[in-house]
Parts: C-alpha cells; structure tokens; sequence
C-alpha cells in the first residue's frame, strides 16, 4: 500500500480538477448519466472472454454501469488467453487510461505487465479472479467472491444430503490455471477428505464451457457406469453435462446427483425441474461496486483493498423463492 501512497498523490494531482468538477456539478445538482466530469475518466477493462453466461452477465454489468456513469470505456476480450490480456493491458497503458480493471484468466505470469501499469502510475483493480504474487503492490483492491468456500459449501451440501457407502464423483473442471478451478477444487476436496465414502474418481477441465461439459460427460459416461455425482465448476459445464446424462438415458438430478457453481438462471430453473440438485451462488454483477471502487482510488479516498461477496446455497428447498428476482 505504501508504494501507491505517493502514486496516488500524483494520480490525484492529475485528477484533481476532474474530480473537483464532479463535486461541484453534485453540489449544484447537475449530476447524473453523462455529466462532464465523468466522461474524462478512462477505464479499461480487460475481460477473460465471453466462456460462459455468468461471464456475459459480468460484462453486461461493467457496461451497463460505466454508460450510466457516463466513463470513457475501454473494454477488451481476452477471449480466453492470457496474451491477449497482456497486449491489452500494454494498450490500455498506451493509451493513458486512468485506471485498468482486470479479471485475470489465470493466476500466475502477471508481474512484468503490472509493473509497467505501475510504473505509468495507473492503478489496476482485480475484479473477480485474483492472482498469484509475491508483490502486492502490483494492484490496488480486489474484489470477488471465495471461491474456496464456494468449493466447501458445495461439498457440505453433498455430504450432508447424498446418502451411501461408496459414492463415487466426477468433477468438472473449470479452466486451468484459473483461480476459480484451482479454488473450488481445493475447497471442494478439504471437505471430501474428511469423509471416507466419497471418493472423486474423475478430474478434468470443461473450460467453464457448455459445449465442453457435454463433450467431457459423454466420454466420462462411457469410462463408467456408476457415477453418483457431478460436481461442475460452472453453471455452464453441468448443463452441457445434462444433456450428455440425458442422450445416455439417465436421469439427471435422480439417477446422477448434479452439483455447480454460479447461480444463473438457467441453473435455477433446472433445480426447480429436479434436474440440477444445488447450486452456490456467485455474483457477476461487479458492476456498481467496481466503479465505487475505482473512483475512491483514483480520488484518493479510503477504500477496503479486498472486498469479498457472500454466496448463497440453493436446492430444491428454496430455489423457488428467489428464482424470479434473478437477472442473468
Ligand atoms: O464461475 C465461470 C466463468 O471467474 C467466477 O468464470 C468466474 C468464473 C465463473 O467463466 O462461469
């Protein structure tokens, strides 16, 4: 943090006169969508991709808010390789926006490009996935979810509601190298260690894709003929996995449990038709706090550098209630 005091002080030298007209367009009640003060800020934004609906649901979110704001807008698909995020993060420092937010693809192989946004004075803000560092001063906050407790809860739910003496389960992983698949793996296994009935017989990476969860079940179902569970990194996997379950003839949700992570809708929709058995819940929608988020850095103003969501749980029990306030 200390290293950024004296980045931010100059940042703030630079945005001073922005940030002051905003205060005072607020103070003479001309603010609102599009007013002068905002349209000087340049955000960038580089994107993992567009992997999955949760990943659309995010960029939606972002673009919805910076047009509100009226925040001169970058945006860049990585489309799933993290040299694309690279180049666009070169671009973004290129171009002098004032500060970058960045879902990384993968965890490690971020220094050297964060250090030269550091060294040109532009903050960057972690949004959704983190990543692996020794120098935390290479960006400013963070915020996502816990994607270890996701695992977790996914696991307890499991524990506590499939019953046998030997259950067997596929995982469905996401991509590799992400934070999300490494996380949810590690929390998903702390909790399966700890009982000695269940067993994961099959690890393997769908790429947070449904056409890949579909491919990847299909040859999963042909390798065995006794899996009780599906765990799925992803909305995304699992239903392209039930569809795999279905051609096969089985039953998902009955004759194969189907356990995933994020909470779409459509996934909300197959708990309530019996076909996914529980979901835990993770937000996408960044959107709001992101950009609270990047106008307290770039205005010198007190912000928590981590900001973590709480994730729900459903299943049969309660996805009904909640399913029509759902936006993605
Ligand atoms: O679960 C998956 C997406 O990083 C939390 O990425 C995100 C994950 C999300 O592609 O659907």
């Amino acid at each position: 943090m200390k290293s950024y005091s004296s980045q931010f002080m100059t940042l703030f030298t630079r945005l001073a006169a922005p940030a002051m007209l905003l205060a005072s367009a607020l103070l003479t009640g001309c603010g609102g969508g599009g007013d002068a003060a905002n349209e000087q800020l340049k955000i960038g934004f580089a994107q993992v991709g567009a992997e999955s609906v949760w990943r659309t649901a995010n960029t939606d979110s972002l673009q919805n808010e910076a047009k509100k704001r009226g925040v001169d807008f970058k945006f860049s698909s990585g489309e799933g390789k993290q040299e694309n995020q690279i180049r666009a993060i070169r671009s973004f420092v290129a171009q002098g926006v004032d500060l970058i937010i960045l879902s990384p693809i993968v965890e490690t192989g971020w220094d050297p490009v964060l250090k030269e946004a550091k060294r040109a004075g532009i903050p960057v803000l972690l949004m959704d996935r983190e990543i692996d560092t020794a120098d935390e001063s290479l960006y400013a906050a963070f915020i996502g979810s816990d994607f270890v407790e996701e695992g977790r809860l996914a696991a307890q739910w499991m524990v506590e509601n499939v019953k046998g003496d030997e259950v067997k389960i596929v995982e469905l992983e996401g991509t590799p190298g992400s934070a999300p698949a490494i996380d949810r793996q590690n929390g998903f296994k702390e909790v399966v260690d700890k009982h000695s009935n269940f067993t994961i017989i099959e690890s393997q990476s769908a790429n947070f894709r449904r056409s890949d969860g579909k491919d990847l079940m299909e040859s999963l179902l042909k390798l065995h003929s006794d899996i009780d569970v599906v765990y799925s990194h992803n909305d995304d996997m699992a239903l392209g996995a039930i569809q795999a379950i279905e051609a096969a003839g089985l039953k998902p949700g009955t004759d194969i449990i189907i356990i995933s992570i994020d909470a779409i809708k459509e996934a909300f929709e197959a708990v309530v038709a019996g076909k996914i058995n529980c979901i835990v819940e993770c937000t996408p929608l960044f959107g709001p706090l992101a950009f609270d988020m990047a106008e307290k850095i770039l205005n010198g103003e007190p912000y928590e550098r981590r900001v973590v969501m709480k994730d729900g749980v459903f299943d049969q029990t309660n996805a009904a209630e909640v399913i029509d306030s759902r936006k993605y």
